[in-house]
């Protein structure tokens, strides 16, 4: 198999991002977004989508959270359009459940190659950490849009925003890792082309 890695380094008048990511890796990664919540969920994407991911931001935190959080999983997105390359052997769909304790998140997800982004992950908090609860569905949001997929998260229940949060990225790493998969090598599309 060839291999599924991608770089990116994403230069603006708000953050700066070095990110390197290999979709056939272990769960290994290195976080240093500014944001520990942010890092936390990276992390977590990572460690169980067994993407290796390297990702280091330096954002205007100063301003608030949002350029990071959004520009990271931009990049992160891009990332993944790129390792993926054409597409060809792809699984393509991916669905999982993921529980935190009280909390309980759904992910499904089409690399369908059309960006679309439904997430309702009913936290309550104004942030959890230095991440503002407002920018976790946008960064999720974000990252479906530059990965060019299809994507639904939906926290089914829960009561603590932290679980919540972790939860559905949790299940959008599953997900992903699904969709992500090598399963034949074909172009899993009628129209040949995601
Ligand atoms: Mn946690």
């Amino acid at each position: 198999m060839n291999s599924r890695k991608a770089s990116i380094s994403r230069k603006t008048s708000e953050t700066k991002i070095e990110l390197e990511l290999d979709l056939d890796g272990s769960g290994e990664s290195k976080i240093a977004t500014g944001i520990e919540f942010l890092d936390h969920l990276f992390t977590a994407l990572a460690r169980h989508a067994r993407f290796d991911l390297k990702l280091s931001c330096s954002g205007d935190l100063a301003v608030d959270d949002h350029h990071t959080a959004e520009d990271c999983a931009l990049a992160l997105g891009t990332a993944i359009d790129k390792a993926l390359g054409e597409r060809r052997g792809i699984a393509r769909f991916g669905f999982a459940f993921a529980p935190m304790d009280e909390s309980l998140a759904r992910a499904c997800i089409d690399l369908s190659g059309r960006p679309f982004a439904d997430i309702n992950l009913m936290l309550m908090r104004e942030k959890v950490g230095e991440l503002s609860c407002e920018n976790i569905p946008h960064m999720i949001a974000s990252l479906a849009m530059s990965a060019r997929a299809t994507v639904h998260v939906d926290v089914l229940r829960g009561f603590n925003d932290h679980h919540q949060a972790e939860a559905a990225v949790k299940a959008l790493a599953l997900a992903m890792r699904q969709a992500v998969a090598i399963v034949g090598d074909a172009v899993a599309s009628t129209k040949g082309v995601l």
